[in-house]
């Protein structure tokens, strides 16, 4: 069996381009994951999430344990099998989406307790019973069980919360053992504070993982105080280790992190707002519900090549997301991911060229144009 390895290609300033190799298949860094939180990425075919450009889909324990369960999936082949998706899957481990979806939770040094917020039934997430889902649903990617404060939140909170998750990624490293070819991500917490960032960036670099994520930003803190964490907490990280930044984000945030060296990152956006009617382009946000669009004959974007722009119109994309019709919700999704698919292989070209300067200019420059 191939094991797990990241492989560095190319680096300019801090950002860098490498191959995630996997026994499922390889993932080209920067990586962006498209989300897939119930067995499927909403409105897409796996094969067009495939076209789109995706390396690596992200599915969510949380959900996955409460509908349809972790055991019923294994015994149905696995989740890869199950969604019709054989290329690799990351799975988050369930803490973060206890704290902002579930109901009367109860966290205490053993784990968390939950009720679920689709039909009340109670429930328990510990490190080792999310490994144990996690392996059960055949996750190539496995992540560390962690409690993710939001913010603001005092720093006495932030720092018990952070040494509390540093616990649970030594019992989750410990309970998930030696899986050849799959992988554990430890997760760094601590805010804003550089210290605490910086011990538990040690902490999980003395337990030892296969990559490093950076968990507890994107939780209110705003762009500017993100990118003046990213400024030194990837350089806390081991260089030969793949480092994930989770649930980020909006094309500019992605961006400014794969500059401060991110090679990872995943986010419901480009799906979610596909759905509510919400295109990202190159230059900029459009809102298909505008009226203004009603009789443009024009695509969202003249140069994207996704069936939504080679296909259809403004005025029709109008006028599905205004009829209610799926199709709306289908072609927008696609756009949004094969432009976040484009941009992540315009950032991989660029950095391997040495150009990522030139590119991060160019990108700038054209959002700052607007729609026309
Ligand atoms: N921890 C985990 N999942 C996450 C986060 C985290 O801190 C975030 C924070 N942006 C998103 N998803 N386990
Ligand atoms: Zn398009």
């Amino acid at each position: 069996m191939p094991r797990f390895g990241f492989t560095l290609h190319a680096t300019d300033g801090t950002a860098r381009t490498g191959t995630i190799a996997t026994p499922r298949g390889e993932i080209r860094t920067p990586a962006f994951m498209p989300v897939g939180t119930a067995a499927t990425v909403k409105g897409m075919l796996p094969e067009s999430v495939r076209a789109t450009g995706a390396d690596i889909l992200l599915g969510n324990t949380y959900h996955l344990m409460l509908r349809p369960g972790a055991e019923r999936i294994e015994r149905l082949g696995g989740l890869h099998r199950f969604m019709n998706w054989e290329r690799p899957i990351l799975t988050d481990s369930g803490g973060f989406q206890v704290m902002s979806l579930a109901d009367l939770r109860k966290l205490t040094e053993e784990g968390v307790t939950f009720r679920s917020h689709i039909d009340g039934s109670r429930h328990t997430l510990t490190p080792e019973r999310s490994m144990e889902i996690q392996r059960a649903l055949g996750s190539d990617i496995v992540m560390a069980f962690d409690e993710c404060p939001a913010l603001p939140a005092d720093r006495d909170r932030i720092a018990g919360s952070m040494r509390l998750s540093m616990r649970w990624a030594r019992r989750s490293r410990d309970a998930f053992g030696d899986r050849p070819g799959h992988a554990l991500f430890g997760i760094v917490q601590g805010g804003l504070e550089r210290d605490l960032r910086t011990d538990s960036a040690e902490a999980l670099r003395e337990i030892g993982f296969d990559g490093y994520a950076i968990g507890g930003l994107a939780v209110g803190e705003g762009q500017a105080a993100m990118f003046d964490c990213l400024d030194y907490a990837p350089g806390l990280l081991p260089q030969d280790r793949p480092r994930y930044l989770m649930g980020v984000g909006k094309p500019d945030d992605i961006v400014g992190a794969v500059a401060r060296g991110v090679d990872m990152m995943d986010c419901v956006l480009p799906s979610r707002s596909g759905r509510t009617g919400q295109a990202w382009t190159r230059r900029g946000q459009v809102n298909i519900k505008n009226a203004r669009h009603a009789d443009d004959p024009r695509p969202l974007d003249e140069d994207c090549t996704c069936p939504a722009c080679r296909g259809y119109s403004r005025a029709y994309l109008h006028h599905v997301f205004r009829a209610g019709e799926m199709i709306s919700g289908m072609l927008l999704t696609w756009h949004n991911l094969h432009y976040y698919q484009q941009i992540m292989a315009g950032m991989r070209e660029a950095i391997a060229a040495g150009r990522f300067d030139e590119w991060q200019a160019a990108f700038h420059a054209l959002r700052a144009e607007g729609d026309i």
